[in-house]
């Protein structure tokens, strides 16, 4: 359950996310919702996890690349960590009216570290007072076709059958509000759909949706 955390009618930004496997076209729909939104004169910023820009980033950054080892618990409680630092700032831009385009959330570090066999509770536990997303995007595509865009590459993750697993720990993350696109459409089919869906979310947080964690 989440909490709400402000009073209703604080007009505010929406904090919508993008998930899914990789290669689905997150970072291309993100670029595209971004440049739409600002189009319509509204303030909004795109945003990515991992952010690879902070010293936790770095770490992590470093993990992917194969550069480091790291056990599994620990990595996936910097992925957290990483979430965790940039709460307070997104929670004061969502406050003064900008909206988030988000490149993965809490789901991506659920998703993937439960794939490995860890504990999901345990998966879920430091995502607990994160700030709920206005509105989850699923760019749905099967690990086979997404393997097939421009190849995989070096990424530690970026590998068929760990991507079948993720794919079904997504299955068991995802709920009735989430919005399942059909990600082997054409980019701009993609696109029609998401900027919809999107701008809904945009005028339901503006109206004053309440804000919750
Ligand atoms: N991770 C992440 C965790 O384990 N825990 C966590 O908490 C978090 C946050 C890094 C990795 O970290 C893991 C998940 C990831 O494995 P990343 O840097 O975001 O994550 O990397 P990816 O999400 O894998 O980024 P990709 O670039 O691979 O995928 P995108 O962003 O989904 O796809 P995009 O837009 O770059 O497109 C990929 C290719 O497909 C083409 C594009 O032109 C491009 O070539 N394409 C299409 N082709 C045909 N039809 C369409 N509709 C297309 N859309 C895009
Ligand atoms: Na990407």
């Amino acid at each position: 359950m989440h909490m709400e955390i402000n009073k209703e009618s604080d007009s505010r930004g929406a904090l919508i996310v993008l998930e899914g496997l990789d290669r689905c076209g997150k970072t291309t729909q993100c670029s595209r919702l971004l440049s739409h939104l600002e189009e319509l004169g509204h303030s909004v910023e795109s945003w990515r996890f991992p952010d690879r820009n902070t010293g936790v980033g770095q770490m992590i950054s470093s993990y992917l690349a194969n550069k480091s080892h790291l056990d599994d618990h620990a990595i996936h409680l910097l992925f957290s960590a990483n979430r965790w630092e940039k709460r307070s700032l997104m929670e004061s831009k969502l406050r003064s009216k900008t909206t988030l385009i988000v490149d993965r959330y809490s789901f991506s570090g659920v998703a993937f570290s439960s794939a490995k066999g860890l504990d999901l509770e345990w998966c879920k536990a430091p995502e607990k007072g994160l700030l709920a997303p206005d509105l989850v995007l699923y760019l749905d595509i099967s690990p086979e076709k997404a393997a097939e865009r421009g190849g995989y590459g070096d990424e530690r993750y970026e590998q068929l059958e760990f991507q079948k697993k993720v794919a079904q720990s997504y299955r068991t993350l995802c709920d009735s509000t989430w919005k399942i696109i059909d990600a082997t459409r054409p980019v701009e089919d993609v696109e029609k759909q998401l900027k919809q869906i999107v701008m809904e979310c945009v005028l339901t947080c503006q109206k004053g949706k309440p804000l919750s964690q």
